[in-house]
């Protein structure tokens, strides 16, 4: 039997000389020696790979190796890395200036397309970030019904924002921090959390109580527990007991939206919010979140409401260029059907070469979005989630990435594969899995 210390063997595979000096620079002016926390290896053990560029589906570390990338960012390339096209509007854009605090037509041009695509929205507001995005629909849904109270769900990670980062996703669920310090008890006491895919809990809840919430806000495909699909009809009973109770019903689309279909989940499902958030891919790889939704909301928004909301860089031009691009890419049909037809086969590939190991493991995919759990299926929310056998993610990530695959350094963040990922890319991550079950282990 394969032991837990294999990971170090694989480690001891890979070249990662420039990236351990990068990263002793890094914790002495950097928390943790990173930007953002999910990235600093903590659920895998050992430190973090400091990335040169990227190209297609292939990543490169400043140690020369490179690796089949189904981190993606995290979800805004899904047209791959550099792609030329996005490159090109960037640096044209950057050319006549970078921002200029002042309207500009592209804001009005990716405003009008992501209105045509994304079936909830008759406005949209451009944030920095999808922490931006949430926050502000939530303030939004405060002031246009003058409820305080909010319903999130366990394993859901919706940014950073106070009021939601509480039983959080994501990095917090990874770094084992239920509820962040710093979280004042005012901020998180209004913030209901039940769990996913439990639409009798809600009822309950709302039977109660309802009238006193201003909104719940839901990944309608779960990214931040690893992919967790919402249960046949859960997306649909929410919508009925939202508007039986006058809340206001949000899809956090940050990951989901343009991946799953061109509207996003609220298209695949058909189920329509009142407002959407979205990120990632709206910026195709630049810095932009989006909130929006039915006017008679959205236009509570300063300055045509008093609902308070602004950021500085918000619609700024190279973001916007890198947007246009993106999303004009992935509104065509061929495009869609294509990220469809790559992670059906990846999650096909990948059971196959599980189901020749002795490891209990479930695959979740919807769309390009995929995640393998080392635990008995299914895999239906957080606490199933948490079921996994997260050693066994470890050792695996590690053999994965010793072979040249770069997933997701968490048990609880999704894969994301793009419109650059091949047959050979998926071959290649099929016979390292594959080696890896037949080991012993899984
Ligand atoms: P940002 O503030 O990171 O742009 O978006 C926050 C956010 C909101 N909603 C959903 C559904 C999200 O997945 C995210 C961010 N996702 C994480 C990955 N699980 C970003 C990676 C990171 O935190 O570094």
């Amino acid at each position: 039997m394969r032991r837990s210390g294999e990971s170090l063997d694989a480690r001891a595979l890979l070249r990662m000389d420039r990236s351990a000096r990068l990263m002793e620079r890094a914790v002495k002016r950097l928390p943790g020696g990173v930007n953002s926390p999910v990235r600093a290896f903590r659920s895998v053990g050992g430190d973090p790979l400091f990335m040169e560029r990227g190209e297609g589906s292939t990543i490169f570390d400043v140690d020369g190796n490179s690796y089949v990338d189904y981190v993606m960012s995290y979800g805004p390339l899904v047209l791959g890395h550099a792609h030329p096209d996005v490159i090109g509007a960037v640096e044209r854009t950057a050319r006549k200036g970078t921002t200029f605090g002042a309207p500009t037509e592209m804001e009005v041009e990716l405003a009008e397309l992501v209105c045509e695509m994304v079936p909830s929205l008759e406005m949209v507001r451009m944030t920095n970030s999808g922490t931006e995005a949430t926050m502000s629909a939530i303030r939004l849904a405060r002031g246009f019904t003058g409820r305080e109270r909010i319903l999130k769900f366990d394993g859901n990670y919706h940014g950073h924002g106070d009021a939601l980062l509480v039983s959080a996703g994501s990095g917090v669920a990874t770094l084992g921090l239920p509820d962040s310090p710093g979280v004042t008890k005012g901020a998180a006491k209004d913030t209901a959390v039940l769990p996913y895919n439990d639409l009798e809990a809600v009822r309950g809840l709302f039977g109660r109580e309802g009238e006193e919430f201003a909104a719940v806000i839901l990944e309608p495909i779960a990214g931040n527990m690893g992919c967790v699909p919402p249960a046949r009809g859960y997306l649909e009973g929410l919508r009925e007991l939202t508007e039986e109770y006058g809340v206001v019903l949000i899809f956090d689309e940050v990951m989901s939206g343009f991946r799953v279909a061109r509207g996003g989940a609220q298209e695949r499902y058909g189920v329509v919010p009142d407002l959407t958030c979205l990120g990632k891919i709206i910026g195709g790889g630049l810095p932009v979140g989006a909130y929006g939704g039915k006017r008679e909301i959205m236009e509570q928004i300063a300055p045509s409401g008093p609902v308070y909301q602004a950021g500085t860089l918000s619609g700024n031009p190279l973001a916007m260029a890198a947007g246009l691009v993106t999303l004009k890419a992935v509104r065509e049909p061929a495009v869609q059907e294509r990220l469809e037809d790559l992670g059906e086969r990846w999650k096909s590939g990948m059971e196959a070469v599980a189901s020749q190991g002795d490891l209990p493991y479930t695959v979740n995919q919807v769309g390009s979005m995929v995640s393998i759990f080392f635990t008995e299926g299914p895999v239906t929310d957080f606490a199933s989630a948490a079921r996994s056998d997260t050693k066994a993610f470890k050792d695996f990530f590690w053999h994965m990435l010793s072979r040249g695959v770069y997933l997701a350094p968490s048990q609880y963040e999704a894969g994301f594969i793009s419109t650059a990922h091949t047959d050979e890319d998926l071959d290649k991550t099929f016979e390292a899995a594959r080696e890896w079950f037949a080991g012993g282990r899984g």
